[in-house]
């Protein structure tokens, strides 16, 4: 049986993928980051207690910013796959964290691949290497965007990921690494964080459904994204450690939407009219936009046989459900006099 090593497994993508790969039989290993409080919400639901003889998730403190911990936990694990998931992956919080934007993303994964070189180099074991790009890193190119597409990054997050992807092409061809680069196009679940534009949509949609808010604020409402599921999408990171080679792959469903259009369909689904209730704010707007972001998944159709299985108006309607569910327990907990409130305080 395989052993994978993920960072960033407390993540949206993480979590699901961690599902996926103990499901497929791995054992799996995640790269935690020390918090005050906890961050382990997302993999609670199937963690085990390690002194359960069943248990085959692990968790490890480590950090990309700490190239030690990363040597550490590789002689420890002896992994034969690395997802790379690991970031700060917030495009708005990159205008203003450019330097530790940088320093994780792509010096971070500069110190992973050098983890990998050296231990390969000594114990002579291949490990094959997942590195999460993304479609931000296409920024100003117009769609459809595909593997040749120009890359226009339009943030330091974009840069960042830009940089990192090539780092890993660079190990593929200067020392014959196995690094599979995703591009994937923004997917998203009811566990996507909460200061991304499609949760906090149907966060807002569920507490203004049951009475718990009057308005949402957002920012520009006219970019499009093509919108995918979670779920799907750690497939197709999986299906390319499979590969025989390793390549770069757009991951996307070939279908955009506006925000805005996004806002329509998840108000809809809950019976209310979103020019009702969203506001746009200035403050949420970026110093640069990437307006219009949609793939071409061909490569990876043909190749590893991926597609997405889950539709837009199928996405949002599972996303507000879940949220709805959650703005019903929080108005149950406050009739019952505690006092409940969601992370407000956190500019999104
Ligand atoms: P996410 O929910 O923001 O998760 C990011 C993960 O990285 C979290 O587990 C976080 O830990 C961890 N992390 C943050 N700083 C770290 C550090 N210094 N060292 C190690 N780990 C650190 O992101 P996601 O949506 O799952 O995305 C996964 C990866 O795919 C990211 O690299 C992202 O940039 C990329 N990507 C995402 C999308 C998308 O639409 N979701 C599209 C293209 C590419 P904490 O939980 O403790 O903060
Ligand atoms: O949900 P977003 O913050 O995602 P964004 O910027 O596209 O980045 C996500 O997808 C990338 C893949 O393309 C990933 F690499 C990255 O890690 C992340 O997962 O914003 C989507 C759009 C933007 O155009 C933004 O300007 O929604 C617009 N938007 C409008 N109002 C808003 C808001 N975004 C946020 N976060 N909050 C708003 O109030």
């Amino acid at each position: 049986m395989k052993t994978a090593l993920i960072t960033g497994v407390t993540g949206q993508d993480g979590s699901y993928l961690a599902e996926l790969l103990l499901a497929n039989g791995y054992t799996v290993h995640g790269i935690i980051s020390r918090s005050s409080s906890f961050n382990t919400e997302r993999i609670d639901p199937f963690y085990r207690d390690p002194h359960d003889p069943e248990a085959r998730l692990f968790l490890h403190y480590g950090d990309l910013a700490d190239g030690t911990s990363l040597r550490r936990i590789l002689e420890n694990v002896r992994p034969d796959e690395i997802y790379n998931l690991g970031a700060q992956s917030h495009v708005m919080v990159s205008f203003q964290q450019p330097e530790y934007t940088a320093d994780i993303v792509a010096t971070g994964t500069l110190r992973l691949l050098e983890s990998v070189r050296d231990y390969q180099a000594h114990t002579g074991r291949s490990v094959r290497i997942y590195q999460a790009g993304s479609s931000e890193m296409f920024g100003s190119t117009p769609p459809p965007q595909r593997e040749i597409s120009r890359f226009a990054p339009r943030s330091p997050y974009g840069v960042a990921k830009v940089a990192a992807f090539h780092y890993g092409v660079n190990y593929r061809e200067a020392y014959d690494l196995f690094v599979a680069c995703g591009i994937l196009f923004n997917h998203e679940s009811p566990r996507r964080g909460e200061t991304f534009v499609t949760r906090k949509i149907s966060r807002a949609v569920g507490r203004i459904r049951v009475g718990l808010q009057e308005n949402l604020y957002l920012g520009n409402l006219g970019a499009k994204r093509d919108w995918g599921y979670a779920g799907d999408y750690v497939e197709a990171m999986w299906r390319m450690l499979q590969a025989e080679a390793p390549g770069d792959y757009v991951v996307a469903t070939g279908v955009a939407y506006s925000v805005g259009e996004f806002c329509e369909e998840a108000f809809s689904a809950a019976g209310l009219n979103w020019r009702n209730h969203v506001r746009v704010d200035p403050r949420y707007l970026r110093p640069a936009e990437v307006q219009h972001l949609c793939g071409d998944a061909t490569k990876a159709r043909n190749e590893l046989g991926w597609r997405p299985t889950v539709a837009f108006v199928d996405l949002v309607r599972m996303m507000v459900e879940h949220d709805t569910e959650l703005a019903q327990q929080e108005r149950t907990l406050q009739a019952a006099g505690h006092k409940v409130k969601p992370h407000t305080a956190v500019p999104a």
